[in-house]
């Protein structure tokens, strides 16, 4: 039977992960995360096809998280999934340990490819879904999707639209990019450090499928993910419309996304956080009978 979970409640879940992740480890991009966790749900909720028991197994999809800075949700995520034991988070951002602040493959499962370097992650996932369409048809892991989550910071990068380029070119409609369309960067707002728009022009006049949804809306996620996934003959891209800092009212303030970009919380604004997360945990799960962490499949 097919993993499914609600996915509200893994995504709550992973941003209260996340929160005493990045601050018991002293680290930043809280915002960054909290952006993405929404779409991270509906991926390792149930949308792509992994086995957590089977890390390596052939027929996969791939996903890449090309904005590594979000790896403490990217390492949520996985755990919430059954990849690795969840207690692995509480070493996040230690000395020594496996798990950093940017997403590492080394010793991580589930991990595709480390990435922290903005720019890099669409052509690492055009190379993969090109190698995808080499393998014998007849193979089971010859159907696999390959996914990139990007910033859309990292759009600045032209490196990027080298890889749209060529996806474009050879055709590549297994492979799906989504942006994490929030307007922010790390010290500024994205129309005010590069402006990207008419953004969703450029990308169809590079050769994609461009599907718009708002991308806390987890129906909206899913439906432009499938139609994404249905699409044939060019890659596609789901400009996922987000809030940096969505899920805590103080950290999504527009005042203050920029701050919460590299802000650790610590004591009475940790406490904030957990407060309102505890409390959107409570809203979907009245009765407490899902605890954090204890997603049933
Ligand atoms: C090549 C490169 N240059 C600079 C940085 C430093 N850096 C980290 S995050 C970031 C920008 C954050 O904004 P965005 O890329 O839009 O990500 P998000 O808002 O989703 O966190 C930058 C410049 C980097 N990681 N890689």
């Amino acid at each position: 039977m097919p993993f499914s979970t609600d996915t509200r409640r893994f995504a709550v879940a992973l941003r209260q992960h996340a929160l005493e992740m990045t601050s018991a480890g002293g680290s930043a991009h809280i915002g960054s995360v909290f952006s993405c966790a929404d779409l991270l749900a509906v991926l390792y909720g149930g949308w792509l096809r992994v086995r957590p028991e089977e890390p390596r197994w052939a027929a996969r999809d791939r996903f890449i998280l090309s904005k590594g800075h979000a790896g403490a949700g990217v390492y949520a995520a996985l755990a919430l999934r059954g990849f690795f034991p969840l207690a692995w988070l509480e070493t996040h951002g230690q000395d020594g340990a496996l798990l950093s602040g940017h997403v590492s493959h080394r010793g991580i499962p589930g991990v595709e490819f480390s990435t922290g370097s903005l720019g890099h992650g669409l052509s690492v996932a055009a190379g993969m879904a090109l190698a995808a369409t080499r393998e014998d048809s007849t193979r089971e892991d010859a159907s696999h999707r390959v996914v990139a989550l990007l910033s859309d910071g990292e759009c600045d990068a032209g490196a990027t639209w080298e890889a749209a380029l060529f996806a474009a070119h050879h055709g590549l409609d297994r492979l799906i990019a989504i942006v994490d369309y929030n307007g922010v960067q790390s010290l500024g707002r994205v129309q005010d450090t590069m402006r990207l728009e008419p953004f969703a022009s450029k990308w169809e006049s590079f050769g994609w499928r461009v599907h718009d949804c708002d991308g806390h809306d987890h129906d909206a996620v899913r439906a432009a993910l499938d139609a994404a996934d249905a699409h044939r003959g060019s890659p596609s891209v789901v400009l996922a419309r987000t809030v940096k800092g969505k899920g805590v009212s103080f950290m999504e303030a527009p005042s203050q996304q920029v701050l919460w970009h590299y802000r650790t919380a610590r004591g009475a604004e940790l406490e904030a956080a957990r407060r309102e997360l505890a409390a959107a945990a409570l809203a979907l799960d009245p009765h407490g009978r899902h605890p954090a962490g204890a997603l049933v499949p």
